[in-house]
């Protein structure tokens, strides 16, 4: 490019540059008007998160709803963190936050057991821990500060209930689709179906084991079902993503779902009440991930000293075809 060439455009952009201000003054606008309050990096509440993973829809929008929160629009400065579904990564993260000084931990922990010693490490560092969604097991409650997330029992339960009062025709043979093993989702929602067996001499469950949550696990166990020729009428999927891939193996068996077979799953993503409403997925129990708003709540109460709760339950509901529509779902958020 010419010298000349160069001068043209750079008179050019201050010929509009200040156009532009002059408009600008006569608005009565100031640059800095015109951008919302940014609060500086120093006044921002630094927030390190561990989060279990992405594998599933609840995960994601889970971790969507933890990054609107704690915005730096909102004062936060978030670290986050994503544990590939491995308790050892998250455990070298929460040490990784400690050493930053960060002003508060946030744990999606994957599993229930085996936190007592870096959380005892966070507290010795006078860092506040909130457990969000599954929990832990531990004596020791003072390592956390407080937890909010669902009760996975009552969510059994509530499927289990559904079952009893619309599956009577005929025996169940149940082919059960667990979550990660120890993990509190998965804990509660294979408890709610034992107890619902134990009630049950004419339910039996034909087939069970660990999808880890993903779609591509759920795909791979339905395989192995249908392959190994086994009878079924029921699928208990812990959650949707396993539910799509276990509807995947379905349909390339020519079996369909929801018709052939019922299925009930938890989450209640947007995609497995669409499912729901096309009649492949049967029931499913909601699972709330917006906890985003919870924390950023209980993070104001602990800054401003006031009392808080140690246990937040979230509040969730459950689907079939009697109260799901296109406008519910729009409506939901995930
Ligand atoms: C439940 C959450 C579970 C979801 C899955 O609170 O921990 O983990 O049910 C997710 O979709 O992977």
């Amino acid at each position: 490019m010419t010298g000349k060439r160069i001068s043209g455009i750079v008179f050019r952009m201050a010929l509009f540059l200040g156009l532009l201000a002059g408009i600008c003054l006569a608005a009565g606008c100031k640059a800095s008007d015109s951008l919302p309050a940014q609060p500086s990096q120093e006044d921002l509440i630094v927030v390190g998160f561990s989060q279990v993973g992405a594998e599933s829809d609840w995960r994601n929008a889970n971790t969507i709803s933890m990054q609107e929160a704690l915005s730096p629009q909102n004062g936060y400065r978030l670290i986050l963190e994503d544990a590939q579904q491995k308790q050892e990564k998250q455990i070298t993260s929460i040490r990784n936050f400690i050493n930053q000084g960060v002003d508060y931990i946030v744990l999606a922990p994957t599993t229930e057991t085996g936190w007592d010693t870096v959380l005892t490490e966070a507290r010795n560092a006078q860092i506040p821990v909130i457990i969000v969604d599954r929990m832990i097991e531990t004596e020791d409650t003072s390592l956390f500060t407080c937890w909010v997330g669902s009760d996975f029992l009552k969510e059994g339960t509530t499927a289990v209930q559904w079952m009893e009062e619309n599956l009577r025709e005929e025996p169940l043979k149940i082919v059960h689709l667990q979550g990660n093993l120890g993990s509190s989702a998965q804990l509660g929602r294979t408890r709610g179906l034992e107890q619902g067996l134990q009630k049950h001499t004419d339910w039996e469950v034909v087939f069970r084991a660990p999808g880890d949550f993903t779609q591509a696990k759920g795909q791979e166990l339905m395989e192995t079902v249908l392959e190994e020729g086994l009878e079924f009428n029921v699928i208990y999927s812990e959650n949707d993503n396993m539910t799509y891939g276990a509807i995947e193996a379905l349909q390339s068996a020519g079996i369909e779902p929801g018709k052939d077979v019922t299925i009930i799953s938890f989450d209640a993503s947007s995609t497995a009440l669409h499912m729901l409403l096309e009649g492949k997925i049967t029931y499913d129990v909601e699972c709330n991930p917006l906890h985003g708003p919870r924390v950023q709540a209980i993070i104001e109460e602990l800054e401003a000293q006031k009392p808080f709760s140690k246990y937040t339950y979230v509040e969730e509901t459950s689907f079939d075809r009697s109260n799901t529509t296109e406008q519910l779902i729009e409506s939901r958020g995930y």
